[in-house]
């Protein structure tokens, strides 16, 4: 059905997310270095990624040619341009430009690849959305330093980013400091922990031993955050600065009490990080936990006035699936680390890899947000993996995607419309076909755009568009009022 007007800004940020790692490819051009991401194999759906020491011959890279977006944007701004993208959504790989993180002085041909892509994304009026760290560390501060469990990281990270600010302040306006902080909750996934935080464990570290690394490189990470937020702000007044976090709502699998404390209990644990972004404090829940359990990190003074002066102006989030908690005796205090917690929810459907499909979630997380926080909100991802036919024509009838993001757009402008929500912008996840994070595989696809790549890395790199594009075309040039 058509509606006439949505509540949707004039200015709404229609327009699509990818991140550096996962598309750019050229993964040692140009100067770059090595990224954690450089160095994981391709998986499957239940078939975990392999975090190598290094790069071993002979094994299966895929973010080493990616979609070869670094020698091919031009072409594919062009595409998103066509659909009428008002913004972009990618990251800056910090190995373009600290190739190994500690170095004195930035690669300026990494620097340079940055001011020609954003040149060609402003020449069509597209604003670019940058990320400053999605899952791409310098490989060498995870073996020279431990990752993020080392405070020197925190110098490191700041100086990338007052570089990035420094030369791109006329051309990005809108940042995020680091992609889905919180997915470290579940510590328990090596591919989690690593590309969060690179913390990679190859010494049989006990479950207590990596919960308690986490809150450490967590809280380094925040110090971070709050210390590019404010050096940011005195670079550009005007720079709008997010955090990011992977909203994935938790739902109580019954109106158990003990199932309703502990989706409750799960939540407090999975956003605290956006928490101490917001608001420049942890919350008490979660000192409470900390101490109790002696896993707080050291929080000196400093720092205290540190994440208080550098909170954000908007929480940027990823939303895929909610998920759904059951309560079990072993569990008296309410842990949650994931899967572990986790049922299957009767009321949702799943896709192929097992991921929920509930769009009122995303109403629902939007309400949260602006409850919690007081912020104005950017859906930064937001999409549906699965794998799509070519006709022998050439045609890509992906109406399966066209559902899921067509319901998701309808409950996220009931959340503007209805619950006064202020919404900045949405940009769903892998406009153009890229290497899943996950599973590292090519066929697990988002894209309007379709690229000629398998799974073993065979394929022309060539791009077609699916039905979607010409559905997501009319549905920017509608500002959301025309879904059909
Ligand atoms: P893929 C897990 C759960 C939710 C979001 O994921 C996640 C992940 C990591 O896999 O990541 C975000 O490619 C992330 C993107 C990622 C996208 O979701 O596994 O910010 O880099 O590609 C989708 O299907």
């Amino acid at each position: 059905m058509k509606k006439m007007k949505t509540g949707l800004r004039d200015d709404f940020l229609w327009g699509g997310a990818v991140a550096a790692n996962q598309l750019e490819g050229a993964w040692n051009v140009d100067g770059k270095g090595v990224s954690v991401s450089d160095i994981m194999t391709a998986g499957a759906y239940q078939k975990p990624r392999e975090i190598t020491d290094g790069i071993i011959p002979g094994k299966n890279y895929p973010n080493h040619e990616a979609i070869d977006f670094y020698h091919r944007y031009k072409d594919d701004i062009k595409l998103f341009s066509e659909m009428g993208f008002k913004c972009f959504r990618t990251s800056i790989a910090w190995t373009r430009i600290f190739p190994n993180g500690d170095e004195d002085r930035p690669n300026e041909a990494g620097l340079k690849f940055y001011d020609d892509m954003f040149d060609e994304c402003l020449k069509y009026g597209i604003e670019p959305v940058i990320t400053l760290s999605h899952f791409e560390m310098p490989y060498h501060l995870v073996t020279e330093y431990g990752g993020w469990r080392s405070r020197k990281v925190i110098d490191f990270y700041v100086k990338f980013a007052k570089v990035c600010f420094d030369r791109y302040k006329d051309k990005v306006k809108y940042w995020m400091t680091f992609n889905e902080i919180n997915n470290q909750i579940t510590f328990t996934n090596d591919f989690n922990i690593a590309t969060d935080s690179g913390l990679i464990f190859r010494n049989n570290e006990s479950e207590a031993e990596r919960e308690k690394l986490m809150y450490i490189a967590s809280h380094n990470e925040l110090i971070a955050s709050a210390l590019a937020v404010n050096i940011g702000h005195q670079i550009n007044p005007k720079f709008v600065i997010g955090n990011m976090v992977n909203f994935t709502l938790i739902y109580p699998a019954s109106s158990d009490p003990k199932d309703i404390l502990l989706a409750e209990k799960s939540m407090q644990r999975r956003y605290w990080w956006a928490d101490v972004q917001t608001r420049g404090e942890y919350p008490l829940d979660m000192v409470a936990y900390l101490k109790n359990n002696d896993l707080m990190p050291n929080i000196t003074a400093e720092d205290r006035v540190i994440l208080k002066e550098g909170t954000v102006d908007f929480v940027g989030f990823s939303y895929y699936n909610s998920i759904t908690v059951k309560y079990r005796d072993n569990n008296p205090e309410y842990k949650f680390i994931g899967d572990r917690e986790t049922v299957k929810n009767p009321n949702l459907e799943y896709n192929d890899w097992g991921w929920p499909i509930d769009p009122v979630g995303l109403r629902y997380t939007m309400n949260w947000l602006t409850e919690h926080y007081h912020k104005p909100v950017m859906i930064v991802e937001n999409g549906f993996g699965a794998y799509d036919k070519v006709e022998a024509d050439g045609s890509i009838h992906d109406d399966y995607r066209i559902d899921y993001l067509r319901a998701h757009i309808e409950q996220m402008i009931k959340a503007v419309d209805e619950d006064g929500v202020d919404l900045l912008g949405y940009t769903p996840w892998g406009c153009i076909d890229l290497v899943s994070a996950g599973t590292g595989q090519m066929s697990k696809r988002y894209g309007f755009i379709y690229v000629d790549k398998d799974d073993e890395g065979n394929g022309t790199l060539a791009r077609s568009k699916k039905d979607s594009f010409y559905w997501y075309q009319k549905v920017i040039n509608s500002n959301g009022a025309d879904l059909s």
